[in-house]
């Protein structure tokens, strides 16, 4: 009889035994997805910040990847796609107030008028009774602050396109930014042309039906759908249109640029 080769056979790991391996592997797998981890963080938090241009004090990535994010979600935007609006009774009756940035000093209203600047560096001066006389747009919409608070308010005004036709601005809507700023110039913003030309981007001088009080814009305000509330300018003293970013006051702090929703 042949030598019967004696087979080896592995012995079944004992549930103790079982248990240590599986013990090592979680360990393992924590111990290295947390140096991943605070490799990651520590990359960000020792990587330089931006160089300070329309936006500033963000680390150099992060404005990077939010730049990439923004190209990405400007490639679905359309002037097509419209934001939810509401029937006029969800409207509040008390509108929640913010803040009032460039709102402090006093302006006589009757005397206002809003400052238009071409890229040519002509400049119109248009009465707010100018502004009115244009078909009137209302809008019912939910406002969200960057804050974490929404609401849904009540605006009538002028669209900002039919604004742009009737004061023959239509190739100084073909600039890639239009910027805006109240009297003082505390407050400013950027916006990107084709979110000022959305059809429910208004130059908004009345709210829940009454004219714009002090601490919501009075005499106008910008009402932007597309953006969060930081890009909704109250009282509007002048207006420019460049193919660069125009300074806005928050981008600067290190928000993001676009602020799109
Ligand atoms: N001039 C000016 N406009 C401004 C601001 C500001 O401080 N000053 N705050 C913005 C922010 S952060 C928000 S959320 C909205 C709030 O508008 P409301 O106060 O009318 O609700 O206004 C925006 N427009
Ligand atoms: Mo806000």
């Amino acid at each position: 009889m042949k030598n019967s080769k004696l087979k080896k056979v592995k012995k079944p790991l004992t549930i103790e035994q079982q248990i240590n391996r599986r013990t090592f592997i979680s360990f393992g797998t924590f111990t290295v997805l947390s140096g991943v981890a605070y490799g990651g963080w520590s990359w960000l938090k020792n990587s330089p910040k931006e160089i300070r241009t329309a936006t500033a004090g963000a680390k150099a990535p992060l404005r990077r990847a939010l730049n990439k994010t923004e190209l990405f979600f400007r490639n679905f935007f359309s002037n097509n796609h419209l934001v939810k609006t509401y029937p006029k009774e969800r409207a509040a009756k008390v509108v929640r107030y913010n803040s009032g940035i460039g709102l402090k000093s006093m302006i006589d209203v009757e005397d206002w008028q809003l400052q238009v600047k071409k890229q040519s560096g002509e400049v119109l001066n248009i009465t707010l009774d100018q502004i009115k006389a244009l078909p009137k747009t209302e809008l019912i919409f939910d406002f969200k602050c960057v804050e974490g608070w929404n609401q849904i308010s009540h605006w009538g005004g002028v669209k900002f396109s039919d604004f742009i036709t009737h004061f023959n601005l239509t190739d100084q809507a073909k600039l890639d930014y239009v910027g805006l700023a109240t009297p003082d110039k505390k407050y400013y913003v950027g916006i990107d042309m084709p979110s000022a030309m959305h059809p429910q981007t208004l130059l908004a001088y009345e709210m829940n039906d009454k004219p714009l009080i002090p601490k919501h814009g009075e005499p106008l305000r910008l009402i932007i759908p597309v953006k969060y509330g930081i890009k909704n300018l109250k009282r509007i003293g002048s207006m420019a249109f460049s193919n660069q970013r125009p300074p806005d006051y928050w981008a600067e702090k290190g928000y993001d640029y676009y602020s799109g929703l």
